[in-house]
């Protein structure tokens, strides 16, 4: 009996199999700690599926929501060391590597959309920069609605939040509760509903949409539109695996990441509407800061930045020049 020569059979095999395969097919997996309910994960699912769409299915994007993947804190180390090729975090809770990752968190300093914009643009090289240095890429960053303040009474002095158990998504947000004589807890945005069912928080800061999104009203009767801030999510990438794509695939993922970062702006506005209709729907009493009130946070406000100045370093500082001097020239 004749026995085949299994080197060149497999190597046949081998070369068919080659031939059969596009060029180049790549899969990444995008772990983000947000639901599906929120609009930034749906926009990083189009995100996605545009991707899919203009490489001809040759680069496929699995986003994980909800923290399915990896949890929030292990994202952006699960991306610079590449077991995910992908990651979205609130870009504030990296404020433990540099205080240019609080400026997003500053009171008073960027409160509407063009401020924040216009913050964002002049963070962007920093942040691209230090994103670099880890081997990571910054695709694109979207904004939350301004942050206020949920309690489950008529909020009308601050002096009703000492002592009061008030979950926050930072370590900023965290000061600040702080300086108000309030107790902070970090509580992540899927924590919400259990942490105030089992008693481990009173009151929360954080946006109409993640009210929204984790039922406020099951938890707290008033919003406070205090409009602390518009803090960011950034969707980021390792940078070992977008230079592995052909041209084109790079080329793909970049016009797709600009796309992302224009509708997801348009989206937080549109969200942050709809979800305070949602609010009131549901029972949530919206109001504005009375001027004792806002002249109270504004004091917290105050120390927080001038905190923030005495930690962040030329670099920080340069930062918040440049936003300050592209504001001035948009003004002249
Ligand atoms: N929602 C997220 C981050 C900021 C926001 O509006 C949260 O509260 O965790």
């Amino acid at each position: 009996m004749r026995v085949p020569n299994l080197s060149l059979l497999s190597l046949a095999v081998a070369g068919s199999l080659t031939a059969a395969l596009p060029a180049y097919a790549a899969d990444w997996n995008l772990a983000s700690p947000y639901g599906d309910a929120s609009f930034h994960t749906q926009n990083t699912k189009q995100f996605a599926e545009d991707v899919a769409e203009a490489t001809d299915g040759e680069l496929n994007i699995t986003v994980h929501s909800g923290g399915s993947l990896i949890g929030h804190a292990e994202i952006k180390p699960s991306v610079r060391r590449g077991t995910v090729q992908a990651g979205e975090v609130f870009l504030s809770t990296l404020s433990n590597e540099s205080p240019i990752y609080e400026v997003d968190t500053l009171p008073g300093l960027a409160t509407s959309y063009a401020d924040a914009y216009d913050l964002w643009q002049a963070s962007k090289p920093i942040i691209t920069q230090m994103f670099a240095e880890q081997g990571l890429m910054p695709l694109y960053a979207v904004p939350w609605p301004s942050q206020g303040i949920y309690t489950d009474f008529e909020l009308t002095d601050a002096s009703q939040l000492e002592g009061l158990r008030v979950r926050a998504p930072n370590i900023n947000t965290q000061r600040f509760v702080e300086n108000l004589d309030g107790i902070p807890t970090q509580t992540e945005e899927s924590d919400i509903p259990t942490a105030f069912s089992t008693g481990r928080v009173d009151a929360m800061i954080t946006s109409v949409s993640t009210g929204d999104s984790m039922a406020a009203w099951d938890y707290v009767s008033h919003f406070n539109n205090a409009n602390l801030w518009l803090p960011k999510n950034i969707v980021f990438v390792n940078k070992r695996a977008f230079d592995r794509l052909d041209e084109s695939s790079q080329q793909a993922v970049l016009a797709a990441a600009a796309q992302a970062e224009r509708r997801g702006w348009q989206m937080s506005q549109e969200d942050g509407a709809e979800s305070a209709e949602a609010l009131e729907a549901n029972g949530i009493t919206i109001s504005e800061p009375s001027e004792e009130l806002q002249s109270q946070l504004q004091a917290a406000g105050q120390q927080l930045f001038d905190d923030w100045r005495d930690r962040a370093g030329d670099q920080a500082e340069a930062l918040v020049d440049r936003y300050r001097e592209r504001q001035a020239q948009q003004g002249e």
